[in-house]
């Protein structure tokens, strides 16, 4: 790739984010003196952008922004770091080191995200050099946590199907190798690491996939394995669905083009689900995944930020215009998508023994927060279990954690920990509350505009006794909430859904489907909690009288009209109508 073709496709002025990329030296900018100077615990905006591509967001606590104003301090700047490993498999010694950095240098608590990858919040930039190079050490990695480029490769954790999950998850590793910048800035800034490659060498060298710009935006792969959709597959800018015959890997079925993130207010912007375009074998799968990120270098939108993820440049030029400009980079055509059937998109909690006679056991964790709290110290009680567990721990994409690989000997004694830490008290929680989601929002998130880690629990509160009086304590409903539209917890995808507006008020959606293939519709707009309750009411206990058998929530609420079926995310927005 040349520069010069590439700012023939984007001749719009590019966006400052992308000079600030051209001028960084391939991610390097000034961070290594910025992290040294001892004056203020921020960096400047430009390396701010630069960190992003290490792991790292800067950012404030907000429940002390104004208190801290009103002393005339500066903001109580701390970063957030992300951690990840490819289809969120990690080892028990990759686990205890993040419990301790946790309390070494962060806040004290882990946060597991939708995209199966760790985040501390709260360390200092003092220490961020220290929390990377211990992170490193435990082979374990930062680089490109976020950042305009290919990020964590989310993978179906799939404990049952032992030889399957190996296999799909091998090839997630694979993949996301393959698209991992090239760069040694990470290296020379973080773990004191030689420079191997002189400034004036050209950007082929350095970054044969990526160029010196990067991607116009992030760029996000998934793999799922159905019947489950786990990884909500039809979300990811690049999806691979594995298709399985007779216990057979046949290779993937690739769906481009999906994405959550929108604006209020700005119907440009909106959500959408991916296109299922053909199949490819696993051996032709790094070169569509290669392929594909090359073609979104090329021709995503460098002028606009809101405007530069891939499902806008499929959406303009339309799919077929992709499918011939993949082929031709390809130089073969994908063969025809095989039939698959997705059942859910949620987890399986509890034990489950996998074809390779080891137990699994799936936890359900609220929100992904792993911290203790009174009598429920799950933080101690998993910490407790590393230090004896031989398999491996998986972070599923619904926040949720699996003590994977537990042998036969060592499953009773797993099995007392996690009675003695009371770490099955989510068994006992209602179906909605387990297939819950919240995103992490306030204090941390810069772009949060109301709670939602910290409020969903109390809303489900006060929604389960409406679930009991309507005989639904147990039926499953898939519920996700975010601080703001940006989708973190993919909310768009699911039955029901509140995204947040402004403090304490929201927007209420129903109508995802119950595998994550179908987007939900604006119900209400703008509303708080007395609403939100008054607005469910009715619909739930409707649900509870009149469901046919096995319809699921997101159905029933477009069957009796409360929504319209949304069948691509450009009708996200279209007039809605409510009963
Ligand atoms: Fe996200 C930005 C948290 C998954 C769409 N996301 C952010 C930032 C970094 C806020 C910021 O830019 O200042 C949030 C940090 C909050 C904090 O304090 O920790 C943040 N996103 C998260 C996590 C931690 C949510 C969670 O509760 O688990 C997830 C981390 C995933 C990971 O491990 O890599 C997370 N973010 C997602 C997802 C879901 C997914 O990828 O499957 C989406 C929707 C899918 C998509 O990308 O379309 C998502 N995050 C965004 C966007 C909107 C992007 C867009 O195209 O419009 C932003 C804002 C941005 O990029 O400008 C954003
Ligand atoms: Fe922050 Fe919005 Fe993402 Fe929630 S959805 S973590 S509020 S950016």
């Amino acid at each position: 790739m040349s520069e010069n073709n590439l700012l023939s496709k984007n001749s719009a002025p590019h966006s400052d984010v992308e000079e600030i990329k051209v001028r960084s030296n391939y991610l390097r900018g000034s961070l290594t003196e910025t992290l040294k100077d001892p004056i203020t615990g921020s960096i400047p905006e430009d390396d701010n952008r630069l960190m992003k591509h290490h792991g790292s967001y800067m950012q404030d606590d907000r429940d002390l922004r104004n208190e801290r104003q009103k002393q005339k301090l500066e903001p109580a700047y701390q970063f957030m770091l992300r951690v990840r490993a490819s289809g969120g498999v990690v080892t028990p010694e990759q686990w205890l080191m993040m419990d301790r950095l946790a309390h070494k240098y962060a806040s004290g608590s882990i946060r597991l995200t939708t995209r199966q990858s760790f985040q501390l919040h709260g360390v200092l930039k003092w220490n961020l050099k220290n929390t990377i190079r211990e992170v490193n050490e435990a082979l374990l990695t930062t680089l490109a946590a976020c950042g305009d480029v290919n990020r964590n490769v989310m993978c179906n954790p799939n404990p049952h199907q032992s030889e399957i999950h190996s296999e799909v998850y091998d090839w997630a590793c694979r993949v996301s190798e393959h698209l991992d910048p090239k760069t040694s800035a990470y290296h020379e800034i973080w773990l004191d690491g030689e420079r191997v490659v002189s400034s004036e060498q050209e950007g082929e060298e350095q970054e044969p996939i990526y160029g010196r710009v990067y991607l116009p935006r992030k760029f996000k792969i998934g793999i799922a394995v159905p019947p489950s959709n786990d990884v909500d597959v039809f979300s990811q800018d690049l999806g691979f669905i594995a298709i399985v015959e007779e216990g057979r890997l046949l290779g993937f079925n690739v769906s481009v083009g999906g994405g959550m993130g929108m604006s209020h207010g700005d119907p440009k912007t909106y959500p959408q689900i991916s296109k299922v375009i053909g199949f490819c074998t696993p051996e032709q799968m790094i070169d569509v995944a290669e392929k594909t990120v090359t073609i979104q270098r090329d021709y995503g939108d460098r002028a606009v930020r809101k405007h530069a993820r891939f499902k806008y440049t499929i959406d303009d030029r339309g799919i077929g215009w992709f499918t011939d400009e993949l082929t031709s980079r390809l130089g073969w055509k994908l063969e025809d998508a095989k039939p698959y059937q997705f059942d859910d998109n949620g987890d399986r909690y509890g034990w489950v023994k996998g074809s390779n006679g080891k137990w699994h056991f799936t936890l359900f964790i609220q929100s992904g927060r792993i911290k203790d709290e009174e009598g429920y110290p799950l933080m101690t009680g998993l910490r407790e279990i590393a230090k004896l567990h031989s398999g491996d721990f998986r972070l599923t994409p619904n926040q949720n954690l699996i003590i994977a690989n537990i042998s036969a000997q060592k499953k009773k004694k797993v099995e007392s920990l996690i009675e003695q830490y009371h770490l099955t008290d989510g068994v006992h929680y209602s179906s909605l509350r387990r297939n819950s989601m919240a995103c992490v929002s306030l204090p941390t998130c810069g772009l949060a505009m109301a709670e939602s880690e910290r409020y969903l629990p109390s809303l489900l509160d006060k929604i389960e006794p409406m679930l009991e009086d309507s005989g639904l304590h147990q039926e499953d409903i898939v519920i996700r909430m975010t601080g703001c539209p940006n989708g973190c917890a993919r909310p768009m995808l699911a039955e029901l859904a509140f995204i947040g507006k402004a403090p304490g008020k929201y927007n209420m959606y129903l109508g995802g489907g119950f595998a994550g293939d179908r987007l939900n519709k604006l119900y209400k707009e703008n509303i708080g909690e007395a609403e939100i309750l008054d607005s469910l009411r009715p619909i739930i206990s409707r649900y509870g009288a009149e469901r046919k058998p096995g319809e699921h929530f997101g159905d029933f609420v477009i069957r009796v009209g409360y929504v319209q079926e949304v069948r691509d995310g450009q009708e996200f927005h279209s007039e809605r109508i409510t009963i």
